[in-house]
């Protein structure tokens, strides 16, 4: 299963800027591609997306250069590669590149690269990409978490919070999930049109959110869930990605609520989610703290992390060293895991595995400019990590995501399983001591 070419092509994204395709042809015709997305509140600690920069192209956003990169320096390095080599193919492409952000040839270069070589392998194997990546072991449908609302960077600062997400914490199995999620995703779209405020959707696809404060969206949420018929905190829950490196001034070292004209301690920013916690039903918080502040990060946890899940994103970027830190210093329970926050298949699966070894859960996520690869559907159940997070219920470079579970779940047929919210409960009732339960096997 040598590999005969490599050919790479500039793309869209879902907000129709550019970004790299990779395709692999191996010396038996099969071909396999990558695409890679790309974020919009990108934490500073994630590997370089390489950009033209040429403002009288696209803006300056092309990627021709990343594409270069792939014609002359990866391609002639992998032709004969055996494609099923995925972690020494990686590390011929950490190798190459020589730089620790793979700022040199471009994370975008490489992790196409990689993601194709991924797909390439399965497709030559005549396997699902599930299957292949996770060697047979993943059989773990993942716990949706679904964008209802978006704001910050993805909705032009209408909102301060980025993400306010429905977790179907009652769905006894992944299609339900989909059923409790539609009814209160179009219950939010009723409310809102009762308020005269649908107006459109963010970057996501979560609703456009026109609210004067950011705890309005919380009992919004509340309500939206009653609307639909179910009970919050039983069938369905809140889950927030506060984003809040984009909301702190290291050099004040306060939080800003713009929307409200508001600011915040890093003691008083954690005092007011723990507030949130106790008046709604809130299951899950990424990005409490900025990613800088790690005694903000120590004093939230010390406070919620019996409660609930606390996810780092910006604060661990995919990164082994950054989650090691942060498994030593306990200030989280959970890390969102992200491709191109980190650059190969190889290391986004030892992220992983470095965070289910803690008693930690991963959290797969999408970014806010997205493809209609289906990659990560496949890596969550891959690797049984137990949630996917994608942006919204709607638009298709989101769905694509879904619905690709949904065949994954037929083409696993009865060995599918789905654990539902209790992986939220597992990591709750873990507590502080270090490693609890070791990976969820079949
Ligand atoms: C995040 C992601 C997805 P972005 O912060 O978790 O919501 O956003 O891709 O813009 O970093
Ligand atoms: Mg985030």
């Amino acid at each position: 299963m040598k590999i005969r070419s490599v050919n790479a092509y500039q793309v869209y994204d879902s907000r129709g800027t550019p970004t790299v395709e990779a395709e692999i042809e191996l010396e038996g015709g099969e071909r396999g591609h990558g695409m890679v997305p790309s974020g919009a509140s990108t934490g500073q600690f994630e590997a370089l997306e390489l950009r033209d920069a040429d403002p009288s192209r696209f803006r300056g956003k092309s990627v021709f250069k990343a594409i270069a990169n792939i014609y002359c320096e990866i391609a002639p390095a992998l032709v004969g590669w055996d494609v099923r080599d995925q972690s020494g193919l990686d590390r011929k492409l950490i190798e190459l590149d020589g730089t620790p952000t793979k700022s040199r040839l471009g994370a975008n270069a490489i992790l196409a690269v990689s993601m194709a070589a991924a797909a390439t392998a399965a497709l030559a194997q005549r396997r699902p990409l599930y299957d292949c990546l996770g060697q047979g072991r993943g059989t773990l449908l993942p716990l949706p978490e679904i964008q209802i609302v978006g704001g910050g960077a993805h909705a032009h600062w209408r909102t301060d919070v980025q993400d306010f997400l429905l977790v179907a914490t009652g769905a006894k199995s992944f299609q339900e999930v989909m059923e409790i999620t539609f009814n209160v995703h179009r219950a939010a779209g009723d409310l809102m049109a009762k308020r005269g405020t649908l107006y459109g959707v963010a970057d996501e696809g979560g609703y456009w959110p026109e609210f004067s404060t950011n705890e309005a969206v919380l009992q919004f949420m509340t309500d939206a869930i009653l609307y639909a018929g179910y009970t919050p905190g039983r069938d369905a829950a809140i889950s927030l990605d506060i984003a809040a490196s984009d909301l702190y001034d290291p050099q004040t070292q306060r939080y800003s609520f713009r929307l409200e004209d508001r600011s915040f301690t890093s003691a008083q920013f954690a005092d007011l989610q723990i507030g949130w916690c106790e008046r709604y039903p809130i299951v899950s918080i990424e990005d409490p703290m900025a990613d800088t502040d790690w005694d903000g990060w120590s004093a939230i946890a010390s406070a919620l992390r019996h409660r609930i899940q606390l996810i780092g994103d910006d604060l661990f970027t995919t990164n082994l060293e950054r989650i090691r830190t942060g498994i030593e210093r306990n200030v989280a329970n959970a890390v969102l895991i992200k491709l191109n926050q980190i650059g190969t298949v190889t290391e986004t699966l030892a992220a992983i595995d470095m965070t289910q070894q803690a008693g930690w859960n991963p959290v797969v996520s999408a970014r806010s400019g997205e493809t209609e690869d289906g990659f990560i559907s496949h890596l969550a159940v891959a690797t049984n990590a137990g949630q996917l997070k994608v942006g919204s219920f709607v638009r298709g470079e989101r769905m694509s995501k879904w619905n690709e579970v949904l065949r994954i779940e037929r083409d696993l047929g009865p060995n599918a399983r789905f654990i539902g919210s209790s992986i939220l409960e597992r990591i709750a009732k873990s507590g502080a001591q270090g490693p609890i339960e070791l990976p969820l096997e079949p």
